[in-house]
């Protein structure tokens, strides 16, 4: 134990708070890394797909993972990196089907055997997503709510295989799969009717999720934007459709923390939706103008979040995904960087004297509760941080640099194109 972490163990015994507990709580809660900030969302479907729907990924940084192997071996050494507990997210897109064409609705378990017996053997949990872009059948911009109903069958078939997929990795890993529901379907420009569409999205998914699967298995989310690239007048499954499809269908309802106005944070909305549905998944991010998919750094809106997650006691009840990508810089450091943010945000509300504040709030002093929001600050967060990196064997501060940067001229620096 290093003095600097010894002075702030008593600084925050000052404050009322327990370092030893916050430490191990932080390392315990699970954060589900998303696949595709390796490769840019590209998947292993082959063809000549781009990646289309609203996802755009900027930059050129060589070294991109292009086969499953690639992508398996970059996110082992960058889960070297990022101390605690952690899952792993992909899209079914990611499938293996060994050179054969398996189309999005024939999709099987088997095909993601490997993606589970790997996880299995870095005790990983699994989580999943069905992809409704970057397919022929997605070109025009609506999937689940096309009007052909030929499309919308199609989409869900698609939907009802990636459920039994993600109750195979949840029965796999003995931990339930979060199974993520995002379609890209909206208009560019404004629409003539808007209640159609949304009345077709509400069929295709009862449909959809029809098929009853254990919850120990499987936990069923849905995923609202408030626009897209290409669907900047109207998304049909806008955050009040899916908040009162979530409600009323008793499924989790997942907060992007990109997909709302710029104006607005996922934090405040995390203690009102727990009210009405049984679980909620976070897709951290961070907008930035007219994208919402930065990668996530420790500013106020993660914090915040992280703060409600943990004063409100509710963390068995939340998911915690990341969801953004970044082409520009190296793709593992974003992961890295992301993926410690989030798990620094959690450690520092951990680490709050939320206590003081509840205190002070209850007896209606709210000076006393700025005195101490203010003051609580300048604690010595960063010790906690440290320590908790060294004890889990995990490079301090920058160092973790140094490694990617080795991997870097070792391995991504061969690929080519
Ligand atoms: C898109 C959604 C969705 C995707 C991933 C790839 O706006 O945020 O979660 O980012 O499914
Ligand atoms: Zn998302």
């Amino acid at each position: 134990m290093s003095d600097p972490f010894r002075l702030a163990v008593t600084q925050f015994e000052d404050w009322g708070v327990d370092v030893e507990r916050a430490m191990n709580a932080a390392l315990a809660i699970p954060i589900s890394m998303h696949c595709w900030q390796g490769d840019d969302v590209t998947g292993f479907e082959g063809g000549s797909q781009q990646l289309g729907n609203g996802l755009a990924v900027t930059g050129n940084y060589p070294g991109r993972a292009r086969t499953p192997d690639e992508l398996r071996a970059d996110f082992e050494l960058a889960a070297s990196l990022i101390p605690g507990a952690k899952r792993f997210n992909l899209h079914a897109l990611y499938a293996e089907t060994d050179g054969q064409r398996v189309d999005r609705d024939a999709l099987e378990p088997r095909h993601f055997q490997r993606w589970i017996d790997w996880a299995k053997s870095n005790q990983w949990g699994l989580d999943f997503n069905p992809s409704f872009f970057s397919h022929p059948k997605a070109a025009d911009g609506f999937t689940l709510s096309h009007r052909d109903p030929a499309i919308r069958d199609f989409w869900v078939a698609h939907g009802i295989a990636c459920r039994r997929i993600a109750a195979a990795m949840g029965a796999a890993l003995g931990t339930p799969c979060v199974n993520n529901i995002w379609i890209p379907d909206g208009y560019k420009d404004i629409p003539a009717d808007r209640k159609a569409p949304r009345e077709r999205l509400q069929a295709a998914l009862d449909n959809l999720l029809s098929e009853a699967l254990p919850s120990a298995q499987i936990t069923d989310a849905v995923e609202s934007k408030l626009f897209g690239i290409g669907s900047e007048s109207y998304v049909v499954g806008s955050h009040e459709f899916y908040l009162g499809y979530a409600i009323k269908n008793k499924i989790a309802l997942c907060l992007d923390a990109g997909h709302f106005h710029p104006t607005e944070s996922i934090a405040d909305k995390i203690s009102s939706v727990l009210l009405w549905v049984p679980h909620l998944l976070l897709h951290v991010s961070r907008g930035v103008r007219w994208d919402s998919d930065h990668v996530v750094i420790v500013n106020d809106d993660l914090l915040a979040t992280a703060q409600e997650l943990v004063r409100g006691g509710t963390l068995d009840r939340v998911s915690i995904g990341l969801d953004f990508f970044d082409a520009s810089i190296n793709r593992l450091a974003a992961w890295v960087i992301g993926t410690r943010a989030m798990r620094k945000a959690l450690l520092f509300a951990l680490l709050e004297p939320y206590h003081l504040l509840q205190e002070a709030e209850h007896e209606g002093d709210y000076t006393r509760r700025l005195a101490c929001i203010e003051e609580s600050k300048l604690l010595p967060y960063g010790m906690v941080w440290d320590e908790l990196c060294r004890r889990s064997d995990i490079p301090i501060g920058r160092a973790w640099l140094d490694e990617v940067r080795a991997y870097e001229t070792r391995v991504l620096s061969t690929r080519k194109e």
